[in-house]
């Protein structure tokens, strides 16, 4: 499933910008946010979301931090509870330095119920700061988003989605680096991809 996933990503996005030459690190913040986002970039994707504080945003506003992300929905019992919890492990497993600059997207399948105001809601019962982006978006965005993930889902009769269990590790280019597929384990895996990504 997963390498089908990357391979529409690469299709997908075989037909964007080149590669920007790889520049010293701190040549410029302004020049890094000239340049085009490389053919792997989910930054790529034009599609906007609106954050719980009602405000758009898109994906290449987080371009030059680490991210770590994952798509949810608020009233899930069961799984997606386990991933906010292991996003939270991998945060504390990061080392100072690193840790503060990376930044945790949640993202939710439930384009209906969680509204900008149900997501805020969500923040404040599971206390997370302003290192957390809240997304929703249309059902348009949130399927394009899925695709370039390689995250399946599917609303049951009840309401309730499945889908499957991802935490992704973006590096500061947008690139996808490391998936955490289940509910079980690879926190240390996670948190080293992104310490990695963070250095270079
Ligand atoms: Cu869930």
């Amino acid at each position: 499933m997963k390498t089908t996933a990357l391979f529409l990503l690469c299709a997908t996005l075989a037909l964007g910008a080149e590669t920007p030459p790889a520049g010293k690190k701190d040549a410029c913040c302004a020049a890094m946010a000239a340049a085009p986002f490389s053919a792997a970039s989910l930054y790529q994707t034009d599609v906007t979301f609106t954050t719980d504080a009602g405000q758009p945003f898109a994906l290449g506003a987080l371009r030059g931090r680490p991210v770590v992300l994952a798509m949810f929905f608020t009233s899930c019992g069961y799984a997606c509870p386990l991933i906010v919890s292991d996003m939270q492990a991998i945060r504390e497993k990061l080392p100072a330095g690193i840790r503060e600059r990376a930044a945790f997207v949640l993202v939710s399948f439930d384009t209906a119920r969680d509204t900008p105001a149900a997501l805020a809601a969500y923040r404040g019962q599971r206390g997370l700061d302003a290192q957390w982006t809240l997304l929703h978006g249309s059902n348009d965005a949130v399927r394009e988003l899925a695709a370039l993930l390689g995250v399946k889902y599917k609303q049951e009769a009840d309401g309730a989605f499945s889908h499957s269990n991802l935490i992704t590790i973006l590096n500061p280019q947008g690139e996808i680096i490391h998936q955490r597929t289940g509910l079980q384990g690879g926190l240390d895996e996670a948190a080293a991809a992104l310490a990695a990504a963070a250095r270079n």
